[in-house]
């Protein structure tokens, strides 16, 4: 057992003081104590100590193209110009770039208090189609990436067969994403194993959307994997994906969805921003999460996520960065309540009542349905749950002087800087000062990854 002393720490139930956490050797708490007394062969944390955040929606390697497509084009720029931008980019990721690029950004998200990523990932296939020697080349190289970065995985291979509604035929551009159910079965089959034997590994699965999925590949998927493993699906990002539902099926993207499966727990409907009362209402009330992703949905100009309707009805959410644009969970949190303040002209819109911290609000939620959304035990300080912490540097601007739930205001809403000063995952530090502890040489592949594709691009 290894033994830590948090001289502060965010519990269930509130800040508590010197706790002292016991760690079994795989990386799991095995108990907690608040006042504690400090004894030899304690590790003593530097400052306040959150449990890690968990980022349910990433494509690692759209990381390498942020900022990328931020010039006009000749005519008026949307998601869907975006999209081709996209397209052409992952046409250049070769397998050790992809590596390169998803440990740079892992080692990323650490620094800013992520300590568990699900990966949405949909780049299967060489550039042409053709297949890999090995199926699951593309998702190695992911888990590669999460390993030398030492960041928590929920790995969702994606399933992609179509372009559009009614089953319309995939564009050529589009290769390297396709699969058949069969194939893709055979590919979920290969990785399981590397995924059950560890508390920092979670296999899911993921159909890309309604638009990419026909019915009856939909409805043969959650038999793919054991019941409970994590479903996420891209839903209603954009207001021209919605008409399209509509003109297919008569119905609208998350009307449809919640009719046709049995969206329960284990789903994450990504985005989901264009929701009618209706879908609000029955969205909550299924116990899935809704994965918003703030800073991506700005950038794509999606629109806004009905927030305050959607908490009132006692939804679920957590937060994902995406097309990392952002690497920080306090930007996404801060972005979803200034959202809100800037269409409602008022203040901690989802502050959930009088007294309410805003910051605290938002960090219990995101952290809770991360962790469903991932479905890893993680996102709490408690016996049987990982011992991922974040240790704040209480000295930084945002943090100096404030206590409690303030700590929680500071970090999302004090000024931007990254207070976050030491990162666990599974007990084990991989972040120090708030560098990464292999950040030179992360950095080093990224840069010769970029070098590498920039003659493809
Ligand atoms: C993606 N990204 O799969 O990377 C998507 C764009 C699509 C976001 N939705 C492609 N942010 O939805 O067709
Ligand atoms: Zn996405």
């Amino acid at each position: 057992m290894r033994r830590f002393l948090l001289p502060l720490a965010r519990l269930e139930t509130g800040w508590a003081e010197n706790v002292l956490v016991e760690v079994d050797a795989e990386g799991i708490i095995a108990s907690l104590q608040a006042n504690a007394a400090d004894q030899t062969g304690m590790l003593r944390l530097p400052g306040p100590v959150l449990p890690g955040m968990a980022n349910l929606h990433s494509h690692a390697f759209q990381r390498a193209m942020a900022g990328m497509a931020e010039t006009a084009g000749p005519e008026k720029d949307s998601f869907w110009t975006w999209r081709e931008a996209m397209y052409r980019f992952a046409l250049a990721v070769r397998p050790e770039d992809l590596e390169a690029i998803s440990a740079q950004l892992y080692a990323e998200l650490l620094c800013r208090g992520y300590t568990a990523v699900g990966e949405f990932h949909y780049l299967h296939h060489r550039p042409d189609g053709g297949r890999y020697d090995d199926r699951a080349e593309l998702s190695w190289r992911i888990l590669a990436g999460a390993e030398i970065a030492g960041i928590a995985l929920t790995h969702l291979p994606v399933l992609y067969a179509h372009s559009g509604f009614g089953g319309r035929a995939a564009l050529p551009r589009q290769s390297r994403f396709l699969h058949d159910l069969d194939g893709f079965a055979a590919m979920l089959d290969k990785l399981g194993p590397a995924f059950a034997k560890r508390p920092d590994r979670r296999l899911g699965m993921a159909p890309h959307s309604l638009r990419a999925v026909t019915p009856e590949m939909l409805k043969a998927m959650p038999d793919l994997l054991p019941e409970g493993a994590p479903i996420h699906i891209h839903i209603a990002e954009q207001t021209a994906e919605v008409e399209e539902c509509i003109a297919w099926s008569g119905q609208r993207p998350v009307q449809w969805l919640l009719d046709a499966m049995p969206v329960n727990a284990a789903w994450c409907l990504v985005h989901a921003t264009h929701m009618d009362a209706d879908e609000i209402r029955r969205l909550a009330a299924s116990a899935a999460v809704a994965g918003l992703c703030p800073t991506t949905e700005a950038n794509l100009g999606d629109g806004l996520f009905p927030a305050p309707e959607y908490l009132a009805a006692g939804g679920a959410f957590g937060i994902g960065s995406d097309s990392h644009v952002s690497s920080d969970p306090a930007e996404e949190l801060r972005l979803l309540e200034y959202g809100q303040r800037l269409t409602t002209r008022q203040r901690n819109v989802l502050a959930g009542g009088p007294g309410g911290s805003t910051g605290q609000r938002l960090f219990d939620a995101a952290r809770k349905g991360g962790a469903q959304a991932l479905g890893q035990k993680m996102g709490l300080l408690a016996p049987g749950y990982r011992a991922d912490f974040v240790v704040l540097d209480h000295d930084a601007p945002s943090l100096f002087g404030k206590r409690g739930d303030a700590l929680l205001d500071g970090w999302i809403f004090g000024g931007g800087d990254n207070p976050v000063r030491e990162v666990y995952v599974r007990g084990r530090r991989m972040v120090s000062e708030g560098r990464h502890i292999r950040a030179d040489e992360i950095a080093r592949n990224y840069r010769a990854a970029l070098k590498g594709m920039a003659a493809l691009i």
